[in-house]
């Protein structure tokens, strides 16, 4: 269920944000005690420490602020309510809904990302989460940078069962890219998901990489890639919005998945990285296995949070 996977990015918060659990958490801390002045700093504080920005945490101190000129009964859990509303109407929008087009043969995913970001496991894991849903799904190895990389998607895709197209160390990686999506269009795969390289000599050389990828795709579809999301490793919290920014305006970014949500203590900052961008979140990713990539949903998230 969705709840209980977002309970895990609740736990990690929680755990990692002291300061957080003391206003949201339940059971004890100030949740159900009165605020004054000087808490309603520390609320700040831990705003911050959740890492939602200055934006946001301004938003929603000011409406806290308010109610409690009005009424200095106000508790804890009232101003989480006022932070649940605040957030639902921040994220309006950044709920990513994907469905294959049919018209599309296939529908083109690139993830695309720094390294470590989790591109590899997500495509992954989005091949194995589309697979059981009844699409067909073929994974292109386009990280052939790295020989490990290869290896790496190879046995996932063995695992998962999981059709792949891939190369030998050094190929050229937009022509794994043309290969894949020409087997797709071959064999009736629908979706096909390309895993993308994300270290090169220099951030130039990626991008530069990137749209050579594009353009060859092209070559079989003028309309693909129909997705290209940026995949954000989630624990490295606001840091990530301007490298997130690069990527858009030289790549058109299309959505963003935000993966290592488990056990973060920044997870208020998917909050700043959708208002930066203003690009939907598909999936959130909330561990290591398969069935760890969710849909994100912006109630389970809020609920996550503020719940
Ligand atoms: N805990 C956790 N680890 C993740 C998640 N997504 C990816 N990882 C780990 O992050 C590391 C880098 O992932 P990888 O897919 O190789 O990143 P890539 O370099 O962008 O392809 C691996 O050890 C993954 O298992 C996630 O949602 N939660
Ligand atoms: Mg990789």
């Amino acid at each position: 269920m969705l709840g209980s996977l977002f309970q895990k990015f609740k736990d990690g918060l929680r755990k990692n944000t002291p300061t957080f659990q003391k206003f949201f958490g339940k059971v004890g801390g100030l949740f159900a005690a009165k605020l004054d002045a000087a808490t309603i700093d520390e609320l700040e504080e831990a705003l911050f420490a959740a890492d939602f920005g200055v934006e946001t945490t301004e938003e929603i101190l000011g409406e806290i602020r308010a109610a409690y000129r009005n009424n200095k009964d106000l508790r804890g859990q009232d101003a989480a309510k006022i932070g649940a509303t605040v957030l639902s109407r921040v994220l309006e929008g950044a709920e990513g809904q994907f469905s294959p087009n049919p018209e599309h043969h296939p529908e083109v995913i690139a993830l695309i990302g720094v390294n470590g970001a989790g591109k590899t496991t997500t495509a992954a894991k989005l091949a194995w989460r589309l697979q059981q849903e009844g699409q067909k799904v073929i994974l292109g190895a386009c990280d052939t940078f790295r020989a490990a990389a290869n290896a790496q998607i190879n046995t996932w895709a063995e695992r998962l069962n999981v059709e792949i197209v891939s190369s030998q160390h050094g190929a050229d990686s937009a022509a794994v890219a043309y290969d894949t999506l020409q087997a797709a269009k071959s064999r009736g795969y629908n979706v096909a998901i390309l895993d993308t390289a994300g270290r090169l000599h220099t951030k130039g050389h990626l991008l530069e990489e990137l749209k050579k990828l594009g353009r060859v795709v092209q070559k079989l579809d003028t309309s693909a890639p129909h997705h290209r999301w940026l995949v954000v490793d989630g624990s490295l919290g606001s840091n990530s919005i301007e490298q997130a920014r690069v990527f858009h305006e030289s790549f058109g970014l299309t959505g963003l998945v935000i993966t290592k949500l488990d056990g973060t203590s920044r997870g208020g900052a998917l909050v700043g990285i959708y208002r930066s961008l203003k690009l939907p979140v598909y999936f959130v990713g909330l561990g290591e296995k398969p069935e760890d990539l969710q849909p994100f949903s912006t109630t389970a998230y809020v609920e996550a949070l503020f719940g």
